[in-house]
């Protein structure tokens, strides 16, 4: 059995997607959680968490909430590509209330950021974690600004954060991208324990996927986390192949159905955006 934090745990968006398997997860280990989320919890509570259902555009909601915890798991948020105005409130001012109370309690961060924040990366470029962002949307760019923010608060305030950028973390891979993005729930829980019990981690970043031969993704501070991810997305290659679009733009980037997206340039499928190249 995982070892217990000292102090609770504040999960945000603890009602969607990834949200709901981190809660169920962690408090299936024991763990004291403070659940909360703009909608309904949908689940039975774990035992050891209690919901508050809270807005992350209100500031002082979010300093109330973290009161007292020595971690925020911080998945709440804009999860997928929306307008600009849509994305601004819970992912810019939401991530500025969570580091505000972070900063407050001296509390860890740990933030789903997103592949989108280096969409725009192509497929045949292995990339380690101080690669450029290339973002591939509004929503991959809040994912980027939230990174520098966590760098930001690290340095000026000393609040330590893990940057996870997620690839696909879906119950199987649905598509021949997801072999080389796919993140099983099972290494996405055991990635939240181990950031949170990790001695130090400063401000770091982890891509967050699967063991998957088919990778876009090298160097990452797992070491210092001591994470390793046990699943992988190999055994579906047979199942998965073929399942590819006929968009070169998807086809080319990292990034995938996000990068094709409201695409206008024109002149054929761009390079890597410098140089020419
Ligand atoms: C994400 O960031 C989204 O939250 C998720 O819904 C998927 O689209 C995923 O990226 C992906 O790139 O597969």
């Amino acid at each position: 059995m995982a070892d217990i934090p000292e102090k609770p745990v504040l999960v945000t968006g603890a009602a969607g997607a990834l949200g709901r398997v981190v809660a169920r997860g962690l408090g299936a280990l024991g763990w004291k959680l403070v659940l909360t989320d703009i909608a309904a919890f949908p689940d039975p509570l774990p035992a050891g968490s209690r919901f508050v259902r809270a807005d992350l555009n209100d500031g002082v909601a979010m300093l109330r909430l973290a009161e007292g915890c020595g971690m925020i798991l911080h998945f709440g948020g804009v999860s997928v590509e929306r307008p600009f105005e849509e994305v601004l409130g819970p992912n810019i001012r939401g991530l500025y209330h969570i580091y505000e109370a972070a900063r407050r309690e001296r509390a860890r961060v740990l933030f789903a950021s997103s592949n989108h924040s280096i969409g725009f990366h192509a497929r045949d470029e292995a990339l380690d974690d101080d690669c450029q962002f290339l973002p591939d949307g509004y929503y991959g760019l809040s994912k980027a600004y939230g990174e520098l923010m966590g760098r930001m608060y690290w340095f000026k305030h000393g609040v330590e954060n893990v940057n996870v950028r997620i690839g696909s973390s879906f119950p199987a891979p649905v598509d021949a991208r997801m072999l080389s993005t796919w993140l099983s729930y099972d290494d996405l829980v055991r990635l939240c324990v181990r950031a949170t019990l990790a001695a130090r981690v400063e401000s770091c970043v982890i891509w967050g996927a699967s063991a998957n031969s088919r990778t876009y993704w090298r160097r990452d501070a797992r070491d210092t986390l001591g994470w390793a991810p046990a699943d992988s997305a190999d055994p579906y290659a047979a199942q998965m192949a073929g399942k590819v679009t006929d968009n070169p733009v998807v086809e080319r980037y990292q990034g995938g159905a996000y990068t094709g997206m409201d695409f206008t340039r024109t002149g054929g499928v761009p390079g890597r955006m410098f140089g020419g190249r």
